[in-house]
């Protein structure tokens, strides 16, 4: 949680300086959520994140040189510099992509667990989605086709609110996200604070034991807030469509601060271990910004490459 924050916002510092020619969706505040639910995958388990993608490519072990050089649109970004911040890759570790169509990656990450299913693997798809994305019919589609199938599939909802500028409430009549009438046979649910990551933990714990197990899809609504705007750096976000305090509330809940104080007061972490995590991350993110600025652009030559011909 900590290097996922930590990134975030060197990215938000550094953007205004252009050198990221890519819109970037930064995820401070949902940290509880990728950190929670990847800590329970495999591998060889696939994950397919949205365009506020970066804590879920990280989580699963994307590699960070080959994130920040995506965004500076470098040949040796984790796209080949042809994606920017939207399409982060890292298929060694089940960073099966992103879809910048909100919505997207829930089909294909159901379709991947179809594939899981039908070539008899041990593995399990997880699809991460916002509020928005489940306005989409596709959203319903897909989870009545795993229930169908019985698929190893997790859909998890990061619920923060807000789509761009529109609230929920303007979106969704009543609480008709959360399948409260589903068979808990056919889908397991679980509706949870995911800004604490043992709750966030212990949900995904449970909902992939089952796809494990071959019982079938689960789906997490987890609460959160995007603490930032909706996209590029804070001094970017329009102003007056939320009201400060709602911010502040949510700000007061952060899950990297929160939990970190958790872990201090219970004894589980030593002081001097933080600031030990804390400057091996900050070595590791300057590295990774050198690595980004250092290599090459791609070239002309590279323009036709990774393309499907008809
Ligand atoms: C199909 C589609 N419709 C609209 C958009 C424009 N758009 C980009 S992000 C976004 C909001 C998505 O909200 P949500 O899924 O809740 O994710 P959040 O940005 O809150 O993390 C919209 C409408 C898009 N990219 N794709």
């Amino acid at each position: 949680m900590l290097r996922i924050r930590r990134v975030q916002e060197r990215i938000e510092s550094e953007y205004m300086g252009d050198e990221m020619k890519t819109p970037v969706h930064l995820y401070i505040g949902q940290e509880a959520i990728a950190s929670g639910v990847c800590a329970v995958l495999r591998d060889e388990d696939a994950v397919n994140g949205n365009h506020r993608g970066h804590g879920h490519y990280l989580a699963k072990g994307g590699d960070l040189k080959a994130m920040i050089a995506e965004l500076f649109c470098r040949s040796t970004g984790c796209s080949k510099g042809f994606g920017g911040s939207m399409h982060l890759v890292d298929t060694a570790h089940g960073n099966m992509g992103t879809s910048a169509i909100v919505g997207g990656g829930i089909p294909i990450g159901t379709g991947q667990a179809l594939a899981f299913q039908m070539r008899r693997l041990d593995r399990v798809s997880v699809v991460f989605f916002g509020d928005g994305a489940a306005d989409e019919g596709t959203f319903y589609e897909s989870v009545n086709f795993a229930m169908l199938k019985r698929l190893p599939v997790v859909y998890v909802m990061e619920n923060n609110g807000w789509a761009v500028c529109s609230p929920t409430a303007a979106r969704q009549c009543a609480e008709n996200v959360f399948h409260r009438g589903a068979d808990p046979e056919l889908l397991f649910t679980a509706r949870i604070d995911g800004n604490d990551p043992e709750l966030v933990r212990a949900a995904a714990e449970k909902a992939v034991a089952r796809a494990r197990a071959g019982l079938g899809p689960s789906f997490i609504e987890c609460a959160t807030y995007r603490i930032l705007g909706h996209a590029g750096c804070l001094q970017q976000d329009p102003k007056g469509y939320r009201d400060p305090a709602e911010v502040e509330a949510w700000r007061e809940r952060c899950p990297v601060r929160t939990y970190r104080d958790r872990l201090l007061e219970g004894g589980l972490l030593d002081p001097s271990a933080l600031d030990r995590m804390e400057a091996e991350i900050a070595a590791e993110i300057d590295a990774a910004f050198a690595f980004a600025r250092t290599s090459p652009l791609p070239t002309a030559d590279d323009l036709h490459t990774n393309l499907f011909r008809g």
